[in-house]
């Protein structure tokens, strides 16, 4: 407001635009090759034309990001903060392109300088900041705030390292460090957005002027948070908003230079790196809590920087600290970020000086947590000890917060004292622990599932008694969604561009719920060939895949079964290789002229294991030692191939889920909380066979119970039947005993490599239930290849089923956290 007019004129005079057309791109293309990269005509390269390709798009995203913050800012509403320690983006350019609908433009201006587009989006590496499906789930919610116009951010760390490449090396699983900063044209490093984080030192108590006693955090070590800014384009709107990423390094610049002068070069050259260490190593585990000392500091650095930005930006427009949460909604992804809970307390009481009550107020007012397992060895505890150390003011507050939490329980359940030892947020172990979702519950206003069974199932079990404190209502579910304008329009644009043409335009890419008019088409013969056919494409398009990196030769015609996803014994990877091995002796077993008449199948894994996690480790040795004898079988030929693909990650999944006709989602019942993959098979046009867990459930009841095929117990069963195997008597499915002794005889190799995969099973209880539903799931792959041999019924079961798929768009999902969590309106760019 306070700029002259003159000055703002000049502004305007030399603003830029960014390009449009054609020829625009062109020469943004050209500059940046010639002084940006330094190149020209003569050696510009396909990695050179993708970095060029990259920041012209860059140019345009930072303009539409100016402005979007610009608006946020002079509006002022209330915004969202996502906090996730993991984001699995995959790549950016094609998103950015189609995002922004410039991808034909630059497919025609690549062409004319000479390179294929295909090509070029192909050099850019994965943003592999994540795991697997909270990290995924993370990036498709940033694509729908921002295509949705919603205000929000992402914080999360800028890891050096993401998660591994996974090699494949005589069946074994190695893992390579992924260093994929190399060049990244998707970020903006703010060095001027710094924030100093603290670590260890005393608390000492002080009397201020008024009387009043207050805490003082002092000593310990300092390190420097830099803030490094990705644009997030959303589709067909102007809106983009911000994933900001957390870098450390060590405070005060590069190292210490009163170290350094008096000749302790080493050791300032130390403290340098061990600051850098924070923000140099994705946490490869999934599913799993392992308690180490720098996964606490990597959560605190991350929570403690964005919680400094969040109130910087709040105190800005002078509002009374009341109104703090009518600003504000931040959503714990996991509960990972759980200390900034503590951390905003901290920062009110200790820092702004407000009552304890008031603070808790505004904080619980401003927190929501989403809950992501009920496995227990995922649920995140940290030792009182080390929390002590790392943080002591903050161990200090979550005393406290426990404290005034189980006086209200035990006024409330004064009969009930058992209550209190299995609420308080300190478990009375050897050593301490503090449970960090108990922490994120009693903080919060909201917790939520990711799937109607799972929010069902946290309310029955592991937060039972939170139901009964705070009443049902604070808990809710949300069910998980994805965005289609990555796992529709752009991992399968023939597909995508089929339904646009039938529906008249591409309106179902912002709202889902569009697709049911497919539904008139199921039995439309000439759409069931357009259809078969890009299906079809689609795995030749994997097969060739298939043959490039891992040299098997599979047939497109086959019926391709795919299961993809971090490996884990919960999602029973190994149910399907027995029974992939119970096919082979089947196959072998049979005559040549009965063999004639099977169905051919493909079989394919991907998905990398922990790399502390042998049990997962020789799963995968299995499916490549069963890959290598059945590959080669002579009298099976075609029949049955079965492949393992290195290095799953999420420009793989875009070539692998529009190929598949049928995926395999066969967790354990009660154990997968959601699932997303599942939606994404599913909206590429495949059929699922899968067990009545996570979102298997509210896709079957959308697509109808005949489009899917469900097997197994129930999760209401599990329990029981776990306690049958460990006290009653436990007798192994018979076919499934035939398999481990096809193992056992030498058929896949040395049968030690895995005998103990077998005894999980018959000598250690069965946990994860794989004999029990051993009959029914190689029953109901019966049932699948005789469903395949219809073809026409088959595509119209695939039809109906993309159809009836619009519930699973993350579009939905972020409108009911938006409305039931967070209290946010969109705030379009049109009118400004
Ligand atoms: C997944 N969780 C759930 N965790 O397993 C899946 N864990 O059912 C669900 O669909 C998905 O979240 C999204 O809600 C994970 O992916 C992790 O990756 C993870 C990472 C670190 C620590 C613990």
């Amino acid at each position: 407001a306070s700029i002259p007019e003159a000055q703002r004129e000049a502004w305007k005079r030399a603003q830029t635009t960014g390009f449009r057309g054609t020829e625009g791109f062109e020469k943004e293309f050209v500059r940046h090759v010639e002084t940006t990269l330094g190149r020209s005509m003569f050696n510009c390269d396909e990695n050179a034309a993708y970095s060029a390709t990259s920041l012209a798009f860059r140019d345009r995203l930072i303009l539409d990001w100016n402005r979007t913050q610009q608006r946020q800012t002079y509006i002022d509403s209330k915004r969202v903060y996502y906090l996730s320690l993991e984001f699995l983006m995959g790549r950016a350019l094609d998103n950015a392109m189609l995002n922004i609908g410039l991808k034909d433009t630059a497919k025609v201006g690549l062409a004319d300088l000479g390179f294929r587009i295909e090509d070029i989006i192909q050099q850019e590496h994965d943003a592999a900041l994540g795991n697997g499906g909270l990290g995924r789930l993370a990036a498709c919610f940033l694509d729908s705030l921002a295509s949705l116009d919603f205000p929000a951010w992402g914080y999360g760390l800028r890891y050096r390292y993401g998660i591994f490449k996974q090699e494949i090396i005589d069946g074994y699983q190695m893992e390579v460090p992924d260093y994929w900063l190399d060049f990244n044209p998707w970020e903006f490093p703010r060095h001027d957005v710094t924030v100093d984080i603290q670590f260890y030192g005393q608390v000492r108590k002080q009397t201020d002027d008024t009387g009043k006693t207050v805490s003082v955090w002092e000593g310990g070590e300092l390190v420097e948070a830099v803030a490094y800014d990705v644009p997030i384009p959303g589709y067909d709107t102007p809106t983009t908003n911000n994933l900001r990423l957390w870098s450390s390094k060590a405070s005060g610049g590069e190292f210490d230079f009163q170290k350094f002068n008096n000749g302790d070069y080493e050791s300032s050259v130390a403290d340098q790196q061990r600051a850098e260490t924070i923000s140099a190593v994705l946490y490869p585990n999934d599913n799993l809590e392992r308690g180490k000392e720098l996964r606490l500091k990597q959560q605190y650095f991350w929570v403690a920087a964005s919680l400094y930005d969040i109130v910087r930006r709040f105190k800005k427009s002078k509002r009374p600290w009341s109104e703090f949460p009518d600003q504000v909604a931040i959503q714990l992804n996991d509960t990972h970020p759980t200390l900034a809970i503590v951390e905003l307390q901290r920062i009110l009481v200790d820092i702004e000086g407000l009552a304890w009550d008031q603070a808790w107020e505004i904080v619980t007012s401003t927190f929501g947590y989403t809950n992501h397992t009920v496995l227990p060895e995922a649920l995140e505890k940290w030792p009182v000890g080390l929390v002590q150390h790392l943080l002591p003011r903050h161990l200090q507050i979550i005393y406290d917060i426990n404290l005034f939490f189980l006086q209200a329980v035990e006024k409330a359940f004064p009969d009930d004292r058992d209550m209190l030892r299995r609420v308080s947020i300190i478990e009375e172990s050897q050593p301490k622990m503090v449970r960090m979702a108990f922490l994120a519950i009693v903080g919060s206003h909201k917790v939520n599932g990711v799937a109607e069974l799972h929010s069902d199932l946290i309310k029955t079990t592991i937060f039972k008694d939170f139901v009964e404190i705070y009443g049902p209502d604070k808990f809710t579910n949300v069910t998980n969604g994805i965005t289609p304008r990555r796992w529709l329009h752009q991992a399968n644009p023939r597909l995508s561009e089929l339904i646009s043409s039938r529906l008249g335009g591409n309106g179902f890419l912002k709202d889902l719920n569009g697709l049911n008019k497919l539904e008139l088409l199921a039995d439309d013969k000439e759409f069931r060939k357009e259809w078969s056919e890009i299906k079809y494409a689609n795995k030749v398009r994997l097969a060739k895949h298939i043959k490039d990196t891992m040299g098997v030769t599979v047939n497109p015609a086959s019926l391709f079964d795919v299961q993809v996803k971090r490996i884990h014994e919960y999602k029973r990877q190994q149910l399907n290789i027995f029974g992939v091995i119970h096919r082979y002796l089947a196959l072998k077993a049979m005559k040549p002229e009965e063999r004639k008449k099977q169905l051919p199948r493909v079989s394919i894994f991907g998905g990398k294991a922990a790399p502390g996690y042998w049990m997962a480790k020789q799963i995968i040795h299995l499916i490549n030692a069963v890959g290598a004898v059945v590959n080669k079988d002579g009298d099976i030929g075609d029949l049955l191939k079965v492949v393992f693909l290195e290095d799953y990650n999420v420009s793989k999944a875009e070539i692998i889920c529009p190929a598949s006709d049928i995926s395999e989602h066969i967790s354990t019942a009660g154990t997968e909380a959601s699932g997303t993959s599942n939606m994404k098979f599913v909206l590429n046009g495949g059929l699922i066979i899968g067990t009545c867990d996570g979102a298997n459930i509210e896709i079957t009841r959308e697509i109808g119970d005949n489009n899917i095929f469900l097997f197994g117990n129930l999760a209401e069963d599990v329990e029981d039947l776990r306690h049958t195997h460990t006290y009653g008597s436990h007798t192994i499915d018979p076919d499934l005993d035939k398999v481990f002794k096809e193992i056992e005889k030498g058929t896949f190799g040395t049968p030690h490599d895995f005998s103990a995969m077998i005894a999980a099973v018959r000598d250690h209880g069965d946990y994860y239930l794989v004999s029990d539903d051993f009959h029914s799931y190689i029953e109901t792959h019966k049932l699948v290849d005789e469903a395949y041999r219809n073809q026409d019924d088959w595509v119209s079961k695939c039809i109906i089923s993309v159809a009836r798929m619009g519930f699973f768009s993350s579009d939905r999902c972020i409108n009911e956290y938006a409305e039931s969590i967070w209290n946010i309106e969109p705030l379009a760019m049109k009118d400004c």
